[in-house]
């Protein structure tokens, strides 16, 4: 289809004058075929930009090395140009929106110089779900022309229902690297240095730009930037919640059925528990989405939700049989890699993918390595944060429900980070404000999916949405207060706070996680019907102590110390929290929370 044919005329203005702007060669309206998906492809690897991997083990699978500084989302330069600043709140990076966009219109011209632009009509949500919301991305990378097939539902069905004058939040895209006469990429992965990247966000106009990157967040518009940053100002205007949370299903060994969300910072094992194999025999865990989460009120006073996603854009190191082996499943054909390494016979491999690496590789730097198991400083062969692509639908546990329009309803939400001491492995909320609490404490010891924090050190994120809440974190927990203000607590979810990552004295994890973690799950389930063996303690309601199974290698002691309250522990975060962490938020912290810290500290006391 043709710019000239697009039946919707501010969409069609937009696009016109982003090319006057950006004066790309060409421009090209996505249709979202396999045909389109196919010539992206084709494109890149006469670009040298993919690598077909070996047909017989990964059919359909592509392989890409970006540059090595663009490797992941980058915090510094990600903005909130609300036209106050106080409206972004001192967690956000905030900027002049004016300004901003003087800035960015500048980087903008002429930035498509010797590349197409790419029109990639989306949607996050089913196609036409009331929950769903459209963007437009315009973009100058046929890689994220790929990614968004997989990542978003794209194409001329979302121009059908988009109509002649529907909604959508208008995306700007480009790699910022244009190239002159007769240039060309080969083979080298276009970006601008870290000090021209720009991801922008304006939340008053529902606008995202974005300069500069090509990699994951910073470039696939609909996953970070639309469906959580722009989607948490549209949630909190329109009373319904968009939360970085994965949704699963689990069926009990009776066939009842529960609808389970969580939220996690980056890197803390979503993925792998939204695809979770329970070692509980009997039990059934099946996949909704494993990154976002969007909510709304049914009739019935539940809230349902969608997962706005049509892909996994997954962490691979790490990803294994052992540790999700759905997600090994999922992305064995049609997948795109991003910084994995390669091996001699064209398949993939990264650290802890459960094998040692076959032969001499090619690193994600393009270098040939060979694994040396002595030398614990040898550089990683897969970039910690790199990356596969693939189908929510190829996924073996994909839920039959997750395309569901209407969304599915929700039990119990999970709060949760890796936190080596103190935190029990499983804690009830009193309540609902309890909840929200333990929600705006959340807390993970650092690694790698962002380019800017230091490894290491606990980072508190809040409702694992710092890096992603389109305005003032205050107001947010007063938008989570008040979405459970005058309800019937009983149709609310129930709020629990989990602990996988507790560690012993010699550093070593006490809770064997992955498949296991089904133990606690059937205790969150059973609580939600108001069974299962708890005691109230001074932080919120822990199981007895026999209340959860034991899996093999965690003895009764084990288990006494990860349901066990910390009193001093908890002191010291309590402390932490009153000290370092609301004041973050100025006065726009809620009192509500305030109360909640005075509560629990008054009950640690005794
Ligand atoms: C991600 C993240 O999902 O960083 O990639 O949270
Ligand atoms: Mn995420």
């Amino acid at each position: 289809m043709k710019v000239s044919e697009l039946k919707h005329s501010g969409l069609k203005k937009w696009v016109e004058e982003a090319q006057t702007l950006m004066t790309p060669d060409t421009v090209e309206v996505c249709d979202g075929s396999k045909a389109e998906y196919d010539r992206m492809i084709q494109i890149m690897k006469d670009a040298g930009l993919a690598t077909e991997l070996n047909p017989a083990k990964k059919p359909g699978c592509v392989l890409f090395r970006s540059d090595p500084s663009d490797v992941a989302r980058v915090e510094s330069n990600t903005y909130i140009a609300s036209k106050s600043q106080n409206d972004a709140g001192p967690t956000n990076n905030w900027k002049d929106p004016a300004e901003l966009k003087k800035t960015m219109t500048d980087l903008y011209k002429g930035c498509m110089k010797g590349r197409t632009m790419y029109v990639i009509p989306y949607s996050m949500g089913p196609v036409g779900s009331n929950i769903a919301k459209i963007g437009v991305e315009l973009t100058d990378s046929p890689y994220v022309v790929a990614n968004m097939h997989i990542m978003a539902r794209v194409g001329t069905k979302v121009l059908d229902v988009l109509g002649s004058d529907g909604f959508f939040v208008p995306c700007y895209h480009s790699v910022g690297k244009p190239l002159g006469q007769g240039e060309k990429d080969n083979g080298k992965w276009p970006c601008a240095p870290l000090e021209k990247k720009y991801i922008s966000h304006f939340p008053e106009t529902r606008e995202i730009w974005s300069y500069g990157s090509g990699y994951g967040g910073n470039a696939l518009l609909g996953k970070k930037c639309l469906a959580l940053r722009i989607a948490s100002v549209l949630a909190r205007d329109e009373g319904w919640l968009a939360e970085h949370m994965l949704i699963l299903k689990i069926t009990n060994p009776k066939g009842d059925v529960k609808y389970i969300t969580g939220a996690f910072p980056s890197a803390c094992g979503k993925t792998n528990l939204a695809m979770l194999i329970p070692t509980l025999p009997g039990w059934k865990v099946e996949t909704v989405g494993d990154d976002i989460a969007w909510m709304k009120f049914g009739p019935d006073g539940r809230l349902y939700a969608i997962n706005p996603e049509a892909g996994f854009f997954g962490v691979a190191p790490g990803t294994n049989n052992e540790s999700n082996r759905n997600a090994m499943e999922t992305i064995k054909k049609n997948t795109i890699y991003t910084n994995v390494a390669i091996t001699p016979d064209k398949d993939v491999w990264w650290e802890m993918i459960g094998y040692d690496a076959p032969g001499k590789l090619i690193d994600w730097n393009g270098n040939e390595w060979v694994q040396d198991k002595n030398n614990k400083d040898q550089k990683p062969a897969a970039h910690p944060n790199s990356r596969f692509t693939a189908p929510a639908s190829q996924c073996p546990a994909i839920a039959k429900e997750w395309e569901d329009p209407k969304g599915v309803p929700i039990s119990a939400f999970l709060f949760g980070g890796r936190r080596p001491k103190t935190i029990p492995l499983v804690n009830q909320a009193k309540n609902w404000i309890h909840g929200v609490f333990m929600g705006s404490i959340v807390g993970s010891e650092v690694t790698a999916a962002a380019l800017d924090v230091k490894a290491g050190t606990i980072r508190r994120d809040p409702f694992a949405m710092l890096p992603f809440c389109g305005y003032h974190m205050g107001d947010y927990f007063k938008h989570w207060i008040k979405i459970g203000q005058g309800k019937d607590e009983s149709k609310l979810p129930k709020i629990f706070f989990v602990n996988w990552f507790r560690k012993n004295d010699a550093g070593k994890f006490i809770w064997p996680g992955y498949g296991e973690n089904s133990r606690v799950l059937a205790w969150i389930f059973d609580r939600c019907d108001g069974k299962g063996g708890a005691v109230e303690t001074p932080i919120g309601t822990l199981p007895t102590p026999d209340a959860i199974t034991r899996p093999d290698g965690v003895s009764d002691a084990d288990m006494k110390e990860i349901l066990n309250v910390d009193i001093e522990g908890w002191k010291k975060e309590i402390e932490d929290v009153r000290a370092n962490h609301y004041p973050k938020f100025g006065d726009k912290l809620p009192k509500e929370l305030y109360s909640e810290l005075d509560a629990i500290e008054k009950r640690l006391r005794g």
